[in-house]
């Protein structure tokens, strides 16, 4: 393997539309702050690169929807996103913005070089254009029926009911998001990345010369090298974004997927300065893009060509792509407001941080698609940080504390158990480097916890509370072993749970931590006296998580109340067609649940016959105490055919009004009225 003298880490840029949720993390900034960490362990040389993506489409949308600037929405999620990374503890060197100057100025500068050398194609072609509003749309200013599944609100560049990817000239019956008008046709012109010049470059590059990359992101390549690559328009017809450096391109923009990947070059520039060049085209630097799935083509595919036809860049080295995480078993929605907001959490879980990350990282959807669910993250803080990492610290210096007053005592001869447990460290740590060599974060994380489950073996076999009766010197080493194995948690974990760490490191009176350390028994010196134990972490309580549980339901509950529409009128009927109906009054007399059936209530109606009449309706999930109904006046179909249902007979039909959740409420008069009153 070729050895670097430095590492850049890229982390993607959101899209500063909206906060950040777990679905990032666990995809994206928590495994390259886990890495960027590790490598500063072991003291190489680190530039950590994040930022805000501020332009494309959906922040003109939400801008407008909003009735404020698109200026106005970026600088409100790129502060509240910004803010909260750091207070995750995800250390950013630099986290910018591409709507800076520096960055307006980089991209430019790419595009215009690549103009220059004649890179790009300029081809016209058909795109749909809102006459009324002047102006061309993006694929996801248009919205229609999907021709694939009939979802009528369908984007134009994706429906989200089936998940097809579309281009808006696919959709039946296209209307414009901007004046619901229905778009024509129009010619424009545009600039082209072609990438199909670049495929035998990018065959050879990934196919031949990187199959250690993981197999989700080599496989997706591939997949796309094998369709063959078709030339990609790098700029859009729109008003925010950059300038198309070229005359007569007015109203011309850089497509947002041309100018955010060169938003990690203007981020180094405004950390670096003159100095960037060393992190980008020094053949001894290594470039890495931590990213999730949908970014695998524009990481692998799209930036890397336009590096090679710009011709000075580094190739990033490798691209450990995650694939998404989904929460209480359904996908994450920035639109639909179904997420947990990491703004939120930190708020609603204060001093939580490292919960978070852990649950995050242990569960991480590193090669398949995985889920959150509050009652798995309780279980895990609860059994797992608690249980086994909290609770082997605390006893380790509880028992310093109680047997030696909290100095650590000098280390005896070793017994054959002290030897174990130290040569058990060692192994896991070789294991714990190689897994967080190859981004196995999941794996490097349960090695961390196989050695607090080994620390907690040990005092279990070791018994010191028991040798204390007999043999002080005995118990003196047992607890120097203890206390260097919680010397070694602080590394091992740093990269992961850092505030645990900083926290455990000035419990043991240490300052500076490093890789070389983990795995030595004598971190922590005869004589020093130690602090007193303080509580690593504290239980998660159901009512924690039935907050957030329910918060979901809300939410879930709010969007099917806003996706609601009655539904279409049905076809025009005659008077004589509704006269043949013979709807009436009558109040419940009984009412109950039929045995055996979920579905079936029995009601017994007076009719104002004198006899009483029975209905079988099959409203029962709706009422779950069915006596509310009895007493109250209701309406019914008096001349249905009666049938039968579970040996019953059934005289008439209930009328019920259908509510957006599927459930039925029964209906009746607004006043009293004679029962066997006509309806019509
Ligand atoms: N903003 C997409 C995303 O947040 C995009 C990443 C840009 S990385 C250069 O998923
Ligand atoms: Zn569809």
């Amino acid at each position: 393997m070729k050895e670097f003298k430095r590492t850049l880490i890229t982390s993607a840029l959101p899209y500063a539309n909206g906060p950040v949720h777990i679905g990032h993390l666990a995809g994206v900034y928590v495994p390259a702050d886990i890495y960027a960490r590790y490598l500063r362990l072991k003291g190489e040389e680190v530039l950590f690169i994040g930022g805000s993506d501020e332009h494309g489409v959906p922040i003109t949308i939400k801008a407008k929807k909003e009735g404020v600037t698109p200026q106005d929405i970026v600088d409100r999620y790129h502060n509240i996103i910004k803010d909260s990374f750091a207070e995750l503890g995800i250390t950013f060197d630099v986290y910018g913005r591409t709507t800076s100057e520096t960055h307006r100025r980089v991209a430019s500068g790419f595009f215009r070089k690549l103009y220059d050398k004649g890179e790009f194609v300029e081809k016209t072609s058909m795109q749909l254009y809102d006459a009324e509003a002047n102006q061309f749309l993006a694929d996801r200013y248009v919205t229609g029926t999907c021709p694939h599944c009939g979802n009528p609100n369908a984007y134009g560049d994706q429906c989200e009911q089936c998940g097809t990817s579309l281009n808006a000239t696919d959709l039946i019956d296209p209307k414009s998001a901007i004046t619901g008008n229905t778009p024509v046709l129009k010619e424009t012109s545009h600039w082209y990345l072609p990438l199909d010049k670049w495929e035998p470059a990018l065959r050879h590059w990934i196919l031949d010369e990187h199959q250690e990359w993981k197999s989700n992101v080599y496989g997706q390549c591939k997949s796309w090298l094998d369709m063959g690559l078709q030339p990609r328009a790098v700029s859009r017809d729109l008003d925010w974004g950059i300038p198309v450096p070229v005359e007569g391109a007015e109203g011309k923009v850089l497509y947002v997927w041309f100018d955010a990947p060169i938003g990690y070059i203007s981020n180094t520039i405004d950390c670096v300065g003159d100095d960037w060049e060393k992190w980008w085209k020094d053949k001894d630097t290594r470039m890495l893009h931590f990213i999730g799935k949908d970014n695998i083509v524009f990481h692998c595919i799209v930036f890397p060509a336009m590096l090679m036809a710009d011709g000075s860049y580094n190739l990033p080295d490798n691209v450990p792509a995650n694939e998404f995480l989904n929460l209480e078993d359904d996908k994450i929605s920035t639109s639909r407001n179904y997420a947990v907001w990491l703004h939120e959490y930190l708020q609603e879980l204060p001093g939580r941080q490292d919960e978070l990350r852990y649950v995050l990282t242990a569960n991480a959807p590193e090669t398949k698609d995985n889920n959150f669910t509050w009652t798995d993250f309780q279980q895990r803080v609860n059994s797992e940080l608690v249980a086994i990492l909290g609770n082997f610290v605390n006893r380790a210096v509880v028992l310093t504390h109680k047997y030696f007053d909290g100095a650590v005592q000098p280390l005896g001869e070793l017994l054959p158990p002290d030897n174990a447990v130290i040569g058990e460290i060692g192994s896991l740590k070789l294991q714990m480097t190689e897994a967080l060599d190859s981004f196995h974060f999941r794996e490097a994380l349960k090695l961390a916890m196989d050695m607090a489950r080994a620390g907690n073996r040990y005092l279990q076999e070791t018994e010191p509370w028991k040798e204390a009766k007999t043999d002080m010197a005995r118990t003196a080493t047992i607890l120097n072993v203890a206390i260097q194995l919680c010397a070694n948690l602080s590394i091992a974990f740093e990269p992961f749970l850092p505030f645990m760490s900083a926290k455990l490191v000035k419990m043991l009176g240490g300052d500076r931590i490093t890789w070389d350390m983990l795995g030595c028994f004598d971190l922590v010196p005869a004589g020093a006296r130690i602090g007193k134990a303080e509580l690593l972490f504290e239980k998660i309580e159901d009512d924690v998580v039935a907050f957030q549980q329910e918060k979901l339901r809300k939410t879930v509950e709010q969007n099917m109340l806003a996706a609601w529409k009655p539904e279409p009128v049905k076809e025009d009927v005659a008077f004589d067609t509704f006269e043949k109906m013979d709807i009436r009054v009558g109040k419940v007399l009984e009412c109950r649940k039929v045995p055996k059936s979920k579905k079936l209530l029995e009601f017994s109606i007076d009719d104002g016959t004198g006899t009483p009449r029975t209905i079988l309706s099959g409203i029962a999930q709706s009422y779950e105490d069915p006596q509310v109904l009895v007493g109250k006046e209701i309406c019914f179909v008096a001349n249905f055919a009666p049938r039968k249902m579970m040996g019953r007979e059934s005289c008439g039909m209930i009328l019920s009004a259908v509510n957006p959740d599927g459930t039925l409420t029964v209906v009746g008069p607004t006043a009293e009225v004679r029962p066997g009153a006509t309806v019509g």
